[in-house]
């Protein structure tokens, strides 16, 4: 399908989707987000891929929700649209694993939309932000409550009352980003890393991917329980057996996912 805010490219099991507005800083607007979820929901009925990565342009992975779609906005549009819930949703309900690569600015939704990913690899130049402080509203998907999670109460405070920005290493140190790698080779190692991820089984791919996210929401002892029964269930596949076997005649295992 034809899209008009995000260019899809699928090669070697990885789905690579690049955010395409321009000329507004790759700013999220609905038609852009729900391209995002259409594109990824196709790659999850798609056999043939085994792992995405979005990104943006080299200057901005997305400077944020759209501005000036949302300035005249009243408290009942956004309340009763329930903005952006929808889309958001579409992409959290994607099983098989996410990349954010991201460049350049990464602000206000645009971090939010890192943050949904699995894990975010960030080019050198990249610089997160949760700016909305400046604009009279706050964080709106995700940038209080999943930055909380993933860099503590201290650094999400601080970047969200000042609406600083935070460069790529401090990123890394706050545990925002899982590597920083060169700006120019950034879509180049985050599609490795996708293809790396592709060449393992995708029951055991699917089922960290859901024991790592439910770790995030749920108590101590009942996410470590949840991990547990998933350890005891893979025990019920052929790739467990095969990944073991591999293993112990020092071969290369064939993962079939079944
Ligand atoms: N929305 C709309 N347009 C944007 C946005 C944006 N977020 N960011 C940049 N643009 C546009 C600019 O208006 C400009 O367009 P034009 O040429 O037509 O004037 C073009 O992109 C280029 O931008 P700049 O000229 O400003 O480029 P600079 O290199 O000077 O600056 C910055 C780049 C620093 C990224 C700057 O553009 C900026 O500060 N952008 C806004 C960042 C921001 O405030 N983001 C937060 C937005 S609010 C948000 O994300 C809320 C999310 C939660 C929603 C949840 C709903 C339930």
């Amino acid at each position: 399908m034809a899209y008009k805010n995000i260019i899809v490219d699928i090669e070697d099991n990885v789905c690579l989707i690049r955010l395409d507005r321009p000329d507004a800083m790759n700013a999220l607007n609905l038609d852009l987000l729900r391209e995002l979820g259409k594109a990824l929901g196709e790659a999850q009925q798609n056999d043939k891929v085994r792992a995405c990565v979005i990104t943006g342009s080299e200057k901005a992975f997305a400077a944020g929700a759209d501005i000036k779609m949302m300035s005249e906005k009243s408290f009942v549009d956004v309340f009763t649209e329930d903005l952006f819930t929808p889309e958001e949703q579409a992409i959290r309900r994607i099983r098989k694993p996410i990349i954010a690569a991201v460049s350049g600015y990464a602000l206000g939704g645009g971090c939010e939309l890192a943050m949904m990913a699995d894990f975010i690899i960030a080019g050198d130049n990249a610089k997160f932000g949760q700016p909305e402080v400046n604009l009279g509203v706050m964080p709106g998907m995700g940038g209080s409550a999943r930055l909380t999670k993933l860099v503590g109460r201290a650094k999400a405070m601080d970047m969200a009352l000042t609406g600083r920005m935070m460069d790529a290493e401090e990123a890394e140190r706050a545990g925002l980003v899982s590597r920083v790698v060169p700006a120019k080779k950034l879509v180049e190692e985050a599609l490795a890393a996708a293809r790396k991820i592709a060449e393992k089984g995708a029951i055991s791919v699917m089922a960290i991917k859901e024991a790592v996210n439910r770790a995030d929401e749920m108590p101590l002892a009942e996410a470590l329980l949840f991990e547990r029964r998933l350890f005891h269930a893979l025990f019920a596949t052929e790739d467990q057996k095969e990944g073991m076997t591999a293993f112990i005649d020092k071969r290369e295992p064939q993962f079939r996912d079944r």
